[in-house]
């Protein structure tokens, strides 16, 4: 869990690392030195023992594989499509039943404690690490120190750092217990440093907060996690609806956010036999989100949905998320729209050149970065109104075909 940095590469294929020549390597560890040196004394003010500084930057030097792994840009985005057929794959599925049958007792125990469903806890399990098969191998303190030396995430890893220090000084862990993925996501569900420290919590009463290795304090940490971020039990994370042709798609900008029987009066209706209204709470509260343009399926997302988003900001893995759960109680999930296969994904330069095109248009985009984020998506609605098209602020194909005609 990386929570709210965007670091998660999960849409992400990389292509061309960057390497440092040998002596730029000399160089960067002498001047790794002397940071340490000075980050020590911050350490220091913020509380941290020196004999806890002493063991933890023991021999400490900076792990060149980090930088790769974070200043690599995608070349090519995944199709939400393809991400979710991977991430709620029939073999992640089964094992979630398996998962629920044998750990039954304690997830219902942990359920009643943080109401919270327990396929939500084995769901967001089975993202992260594949149920504890991945746990990353990645020494925490290297790779946050590493990440807060230099950089685009200098800020994150220091104070990731501070709270790996205290983790250890406070006992809940030891150094080598530290281990995780590249960016200091840890144990069984991907807690970072700081996230651990507020929300991880002692299932089992031995003092330890062990999200490495004991799946009590891994399911009740998880679970109260998703308790303070607004997670209520036996709710629904949200509903597929049709919208009719001539639907306001601004609406759906993953911002505004409606009652459902207001949805239903602006057009929203139910892709199943049922009526929204009659199948939910009317008052329950939801955004739409239509993660592949107004082509692909439609969803109103409910609080629930939102509280997966704090886990990992990204609308896909929180659809995952969701899915999985839905599969984990021998649900089906499959959506009724299907998804747009046949419209790929654009590449790095084409995502740049709709950015180029929106601009010249006197559109405002943002940084020509190839990062389709909310001001590129902004402009190309204010495009497609303007021409008259579906305002969803998907970047298509054919979007970039129109905007560089
Ligand atoms: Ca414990």
């Amino acid at each position: 869990m990386i929570k709210g940095t965007g670091m998660r590469l999960i849409f992400a294929i990389f292509a061309c690392a960057t390497f440092m020549g040998m002596s730029n390597v000399a160089a960067q560890e002498n001047d790794f030195e002397a940071w340490l040196a000075g980050f020590r004394a911050e350490a220091s003010a913020a509380g941290i023992q020196s004999e806890v500084l002493d063991e933890a930057f023991a021999g400490l030097s900076i792990n060149s594989r980090v930088y790769e792994l974070n200043d690599n840009q995608p070349e090519f985005s995944r199709a939400i499509w393809d991400y979710l057929d991977r991430a709620v794959s029939e073999t992640r599925v089964s094992t979630a039943r398996l998962k629920i049958a044998e750990h039954g007792s304690l997830l219902a125990h942990i359920e009643d404690t943080y109401g919270v469903d327990a396929e939500i806890i084995v769901a967001i399990w089975g993202l992260e690490t594949s149920y504890g098969a991945i746990l990353g191998s990645y020494d925490a303190i290297q790779a946050l120190a590493t990440l807060a030396f230099e950089g685009r995430r200098t800020g994150y890893g220091r104070s990731q750092l501070i709270g790996a220090l205290k983790i250890i000084q406070n006992g809940y862990a030891t150094r080598a217990d530290l281990k995780g993925s590249w960016a200091g996501a840890m144990g069984h569900t991907q807690f970072i440093p700081t996230t651990y420290l507020a929300y991880a919590v002692d299932h089992d009463g031995d003092g330890r907060r062990d999200i490495w290795k004991n799946l009590g304090d891994v399911f009740a940490s998880t679970a109260n996690y998703l308790r303070v971020s607004g997670y209520r039990q036996n709710e629904a994370w949200g509903v597929e609806v049709n919208l009719p042709d001539d639907f306001d798609f601004a609406l759906a900008d993953g911002r505004v956010r409606k009652p459902l029987v207001e949805w239903a009066a602006l057009g929203a209706t139910s892709t199943t036999s049922q009526s929204l209204i009659s199948r939910f709470d009317p008052n329950i509260r939801g955004k739409l989100i239509l993660p592949a343009g107004a082509r692909g399926p439609t969803f109103i997302a409910f609080p629930n949905f939102d509280a997966i988003m704090k886990y990992n900001r990204s609308t896909a893995y929180a659809l995952a998320v969701s899915f999985l759960s839905i599969a984990a109680t021998g649900q089906d999930p499959s959506v009724d729209t299907v998804w747009p296969r046949d419209d790929r994904p654009l590449a790095l330069e084409e995502r740049k050149a709709l950015q180029q095109a929106l601009a010249d248009r006197g559109y405002s985009p943002g940084p020509i970065d190839g990062i389709i984020g909310a001001g590129t998506k902004k402009a190309l609605r204010a495009w497609q109104k303007a021409a008259g098209l579906p305002a969803d602020g998907y970047a298509s194909v054919a979007v970039l075909n129109a905007l560089t005609l």
